[in-house]
């Protein structure tokens, strides 16, 4: 089966994780981590480099890793990591995959307390048992809790990212299929929202049989969950629930809508109607006539269309009802990306293949801004390494036309609220991001004091990822974010939306309040391979689900203006 390089990845982080479990050498599982971050980074996909010239040109892997990826490319699996699955509990997995838990504080649980599944790891945090180890104490144990309840309260669902790219697959393979005449995704994957409980398929053939018949022995089906004549639902290779409905072709716009929704927006939607005395046709009922489009059924309703990011039940109907429904950014409005790193820091690539790209991606500017002094886990940059960047970015600002490269660092909030640049080298950078990676613990209050100082700092242009929090399982810190907002909108400080899929960040709600106290705001990647400068659209999407216009966001201004604009900051 072809296997997509974050597939393979995927594999060699675990491996990492179950050989730490077992306490083996620190530097065999860095290796399997940093060859897992390298192969996700790679664009081309891995099947093809391995036809072509193997493994020998990329860095970072060595013949006994190279060996493994042509096992998995080969076989679909990793007998070693197999070998490992034997060995441990499944539940034990889980209790690994918790945040702050990790393979080692997991291995300690098992042989301390005989700890196994995150159930007998629940008891005995309740239990008090736990804050007696090693490195924890009441404070760990609470965490844990919470972390438990967070894990369950999420569990099922999987990153928007990780369902789009299954999605994508799924459909341009039904769409190969005879008789099959048009494939959309409906539900939360067509509206943007940041994490999915499954994708929804609306597919239009004159016969279902063959169409359902014929996804069920899709490669990446693990089981059927359910058959229906309307309804097909599969769970996936990928744990992901995926629900498929085929329709005929004239019903195909009206189911897409239904299968949209949100259930609220659609129940939202029923009662506008009502109180007019009208009533929107279910597909089910033909005499409800044909719509080619979505605009069609709004129209007929007596409303302009409402885009799928809008359609969660938070006004959108009566602003539509008004004409008042916003003009919401697109990805071709965004004119740059402010948050990059390089291999100056922790990034893949080196500034000229940042260049280029952003290049091809027709922005008019770029910031790099590289981690700064103190973040030595992600190679921050000493002063004499940033000055030396900037003299070499100032040089090829001058040999290349068409795109503005701002000089740029990502500092550290340290915790007690300074950044650690010193001023006279801030002053003279074109921008500068603010982001806390350290002492997420810190009370509300100190936590909340430490921000609004980096706010208030006239040195710093933008907060980068204001709130801290992680989709795969960390919450943000402590934090009232009303003060740093109320803080934000007096200073004229700048709020990033941070497109990368697991952050989101600002999300929608927070976005929108920010917007509106007249926060501006930026969307940026911060990516840190030219693959992931690829996640603007998700950026994207969190501010049009935030009903941000483009005078919203910095990054739509042209180069001209946004430089005018930085330098009276
Ligand atoms: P999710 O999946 O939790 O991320 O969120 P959604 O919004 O995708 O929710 P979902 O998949 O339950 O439903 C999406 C739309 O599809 C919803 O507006 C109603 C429709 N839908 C879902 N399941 C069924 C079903 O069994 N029958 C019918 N007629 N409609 C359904
Ligand atoms: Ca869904
Ligand atoms: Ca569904
Ligand atoms: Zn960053």
């Amino acid at each position: 089966m072809f296997m997509r390089n974050e597939e393979v990845a995927w594999l060699f982080y675990d491996l990492a994780d179950l050989l730490e479990s077992k306490g083996e050498d620190f530097f065999k599982i860095r290796a399997y981590r940093n060859a897992a971050r390298i192969l996700s980074g790679l664009e081309e996909p891995l099947e093809k480099i391995r036809l072509r010239e193997g493994w020998t040109k990329i860095p970072g892997i060595g013949k006994n890793i190279a060996a493994k990826i042509d096992e998995i490319l080969t076989t679909g699996r990793l007998q070693k990591l197999e070998e490992l699955l034997q060995e441990i509990p499944p539940g034990m997995l889980e209790v690994m995959s918790l945040p702050g838990i990790g393979p080692k504080r997991a291995a300690l649980f098992r042989e301390r307390l005989g700890i196994t599944s995150l159930d007998e790891l629940a008891a005995a945090a309740r239990a008090g048992r736990i804050r007696g180890l090693p490195g924890m104490g009441s404070k760990r144990e609470k965490e844990i809790i919470r972390s438990i309840k967070m894990h369950q309260d999420r569990s099922g669902r999987v990153l928007l990212a990780t369902a789009r790219v299954l999605a994508e697959e799924l459909k341009s393979y039904l769409l190969t299929l005879p008789g099959v005449v048009n494939v959309e995704t409906g539900g939360s994957v067509r509206r943007w929202r940041e994490t999915v409980g499954d994708i929804d398929l609306v597919a239009a053939a004159a016969e279902p049989g063959p169409v359902y018949a014929a996804l069920e022995r899709h490669p990446r089906v693990k089981e059927v969950l359910e058959r229906s004549p309307n309804r097909l639902k599969l769970l996936t290779q990928w744990g992901v629930v995926v629900d498929l409905t085929v329709t005929p072709e004239e019903q195909f716009a009206l189911n897409l809508f239904f299968n949209t929704g949100s259930r609220a927006h659609l129940s939202r939607l029923e009662a506008f109607l009502a109180e007019k005395g009208m009533a929107i046709k279910a597909p089910e009922n033909r005499a409800g006539g044909v719509f080619h489009d979505e605009q069609e059924i709004y129209s007929s309703l007596g409303l302009p269309y409402i885009p799928p990011e809008l359609r969660e039940d938070r006004g959108e109907i009566e602003a539509a009802a008004q004409d008042l429904l916003p003009r919401l950014v697109e990805l071709e409005d965004i004119k740059g990306d402010l948050h990059l790193h390089t291999d100056w820091s922790d990034g893949l690539s080196t500034i000229e293949q940042v260049i280029k790209r952003a290049r091809e991606k027709g922005y008019e500017y770029i910031a790099v801004t590289d981690h700064s002094q103190s973040l030595k886990i992600a190679g921050g940059l000493s002063l004499d390494k940033l000055k030396e960047q900037h003299r070499e970015i100032r040089s090829l600002n001058k040999k290349i036309d068409g795109l503005t490269i701002l000089t740029g660092i990502e500092v550290d909030i340290l915790p007690g609220g300074g950044v650690d640049c010193p001023e006279e080298i801030l002053k003279d950078i074109d921008l500068v991001v603010a982001s806390v990676h350290s002492a997420f613990k810190q009370d509300r209050e100190t936590m909340t004091a430490r921000i609004i100082s980096a706010v208030e700092n006239k040195n710093v242009d933008i907060i980068g990822h204001l709130t801290g929090r992680l989709l795969s399982g960390r919450e943000g810190y402590a934090l009232d974010l009303e003060r740093v907002l109320d803080a934000s909108a007096s200073c004229g400080t700048i709020l990033e939306i941070n497109s990368s899929p697991d952050r989101l960040d600002l999300n929608d709600l927070n976005a929108r309040r920010a917007k509106e106290k007249g926060i501006k705001m930026a969307v940026n990647t911060d990516a840190h391979d030219l693959k992931r400068m690829d996640e603007m659209r998700y950026g994207v999407s969190v501010a049009r689900r935030a009903w941000l216009e483009p005078d919203d966001i910095i990054n739509t201004m042209p180069a001209g203006k946004l430089i005018k604009f930085l330098r009276k900051r």
